[in-house]
């Protein structure tokens, strides 16, 4: 018997669209912000190694969640096509196919912290029920089996009836209509109609599921839809200056919605305000919880830091400051009453991260708080509503745990942060850097006066020097822009009277303690990237 291998696929990837949108639905209804193609995702990066997850991070930057999470999407159409093409020579095969999808969905779903078991089951079992029977129809309405016995008794050949079953219903009329009894223009027209319904039915499922799921949690409150109660003023803040005005420069205070964004979840969690505590928990005389309105009720501090991930390659973008306000960590750990043994201290967040710091890091004058705002606001959710921890002067990835659960007080050798078994370092202190914002790469600039501008940070210590050198010439220093205070970047500019040709424009920057920011090319692991950062810029007349 013919088959018709083509339309069969189409049958399939649309079946198994239809499963993704039932699934993610599904997921959303049960749970705001839940999804199966997001556990998914998260049990990929979880199996895969640590290398390959950072040189993955590395190439694709801020866009490796989205890359990775249709690639998921990509390969599951492709299985459905499979499912399809196999499905229609052996009806038995479907059902069993999506059960074993339906059950390694439920086993990243319940390896996910952020899923609720019962909404990850129903969510699989709809999604393998849903593609089945869509598959079903469709298969049923595939005119392969009629064509091969009147395409034969039309008399047309083997290519005449390839082009019978190829040609879109939309095309076929422009070129020889081929009106072969059964073909074309009756059931392939009732094949595309539905398969064409069904698979925009799947997008409006799926696109539902992840408006809704955006939707209930107004993206900042977590499952409760009132906004998070405003976060009391602080006095005696100081204002951000305005800074240099050079056009291009990175403003003093990044505006939180440029901000840039490095975790590992694939869904922000979504937190029930209600229901959300903070527990001090681990090596401290009396444990405690904290629910969000006591937190906001606490004396507060608003203060800017400049906070950067391990992963900034030099010149990179994964750096910025922000106004912090919040808790300060001291404060906090003197009620609970660090143990003598409690040396480290370890965030951990509701969607399964951690990240460890010396306790003497709350003490010893720099700013380290457990931050509830954001550049004026509360949190918002993808920078870890309701509460995060912000520590100046080390990387993100040894301290600043988003989406905070608790805070635990642990000895420093026995407990480890999320990073540091992957190969990352223990400590992780912010190097010195600095970075060229204009002219930007690839910009072609104009002979004459012009700025080479951007800005440096030595968090917990403070810029004192920014030099530029261009070719091979002397390093010349540059003007700094206000200083706000020593955890915060520091803007700097320095006029060229451009000249025409290609030039290599390379900076580096002295703290505060009189160290040179070094020359020594370092990668990003194992614990933050060193060398100047270099631009070539080529200048016309
Ligand atoms: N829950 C959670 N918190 C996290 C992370 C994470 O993966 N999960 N990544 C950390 C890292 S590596 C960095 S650099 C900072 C980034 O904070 P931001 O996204 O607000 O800029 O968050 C930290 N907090
Ligand atoms: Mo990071």
């Amino acid at each position: 018997m013919k088959q018709n291998p083509l339309l069969a696929a189409v049958a399939g990837t649309v079946s198994a669209a239809v499963a993704l949108g039932v699934g993610e639905l599904l997921s959303a209804l049960g749970t705001p912000g839940q999804s199966l193609v997001g556990s998914v995702a998260g049990e990929v990066v979880d199996r895969t190694p640590g290398p390959i997850i950072h040189s993955a991070i590395e190439a694709l930057g801020t866009n490796d969640k989205p890359v990775l999470l249709t690639i998921i999407v990509v390969v599951c159409l492709a299985l459905g096509a499979a499912v399809g093409v196999l499905g229609h020579r052996r009806r038995r095969v479907i059902a069993p196919v999506f059960a074993v999808a339906a059950l390694l969905g439920i086993g990243a779903g319940l390896h996910d912290p952020l899923t609720s078991r019962w909404v990850v089951v129903v969510a699989a079992l709809g999604a393998a029920v849903a593609g089945t029977t869509t598959l079903q129809q469709p298969l049923r309405r595939i005119p392969g089996d009629e064509l091969e016995t009147s395409a034969n008794a039309a008399g047309l050949t083997a290519s005449e009836r390839r082009s019978a079953l190829n040609t879109a219903p939309t095309t076929a009329p422009t070129t020889a209509p081929i009106t072969v009894p059964g073909v074309g223009t009756g059931n392939r027209r009732a094949f595309f109609a539905l398969t064409g319904a069904v698979g925009v039915g799947a997008v409006a499922l799926a696109a539902g599921g992840r408006a809704l799921s955006n939707r209930s949690t107004g993206l900042t409150t977590g499952g409760s839809a009132t906004p998070p109660p405003p976060l009391p003023e602080v006095p005696g803040v100081p204002s951000a200056p305005a800074g240099l005005t050079v056009d291009g420069i990175s403003p003093i205070i990044t505006p939180t919605a440029e901000f840039y964004r490095i975790d590992t979840a694939f869904t922000y969690p979504k937190v029930d305000l209600a229901s959300w505590r903070l527990r001090i928990s681990g090596l401290v005389d009396r444990p405690m919880e904290f629910s969000y309105e006591e937190l906001v009720a606490m004396p507060q501090v608003n203060i800017p830091v400049t906070i950067a991930c391990v992963s900034n390659n030099v010149g990179g973008e994964l750096v910025g400051t922000a106004y912090w306000q919040g808790i300060p960590l001291a404060t906090l750990l003197d009620a609970a009453g660090v143990q003598s043994a409690g040396t480290q201290i370890v965030g951990r967040s509701i969607d399964g991260f951690s990240a460890g710091f010396p306790t003497a890091a709350a003490h010893d004058g720099r700013t380290a708080l457990l931050a509830l705002g954001m550049n004026g606001e509360p949190l918002p959710l993808k920078h870890g509503f309701p509460a995060r921890l912000i520590v100046e002067g080390l990387y993100g990835y040894v301290s600043a745990t988003k989406w905070l659960r608790s805070i635990e007080l642990a000895d420093w050798d026995t407990v480890n942060g999320y990073w540091v078994p992957l190969g990352w370092s223990k400590e992780g202190p912010v190097k010195l850097q600095s970075r060229i914002d204009v002219p930007r790469s690839g910009e072609s600039v104009m002979a004459g006066p012009t700025a080479i501008a951007g800005v440096a940070w030595a968090p917990g210590v403070g810029i004192s020097r920014v030099e530029v050198r261009i070719d091979d010439g002397d390093w010349q220093t540059a003007d700094l822009g206000p200083e706000l205070t020593d955890a915060t970047w520091r803007q700097w500019m320095l006029r060229w009277n451009a000249t025409t040709g290609r030039h290599t424009l390379r900076v580096r920057a002295t703290d505060s303690t009189g160290s040179v920011q070094t020359s020594d090319v370092a990668p990003v692991e194992p614990n933050g990237a060193t060398g100047h950062h270099t631009r070539q810029v080529t200048v016309r007349a």
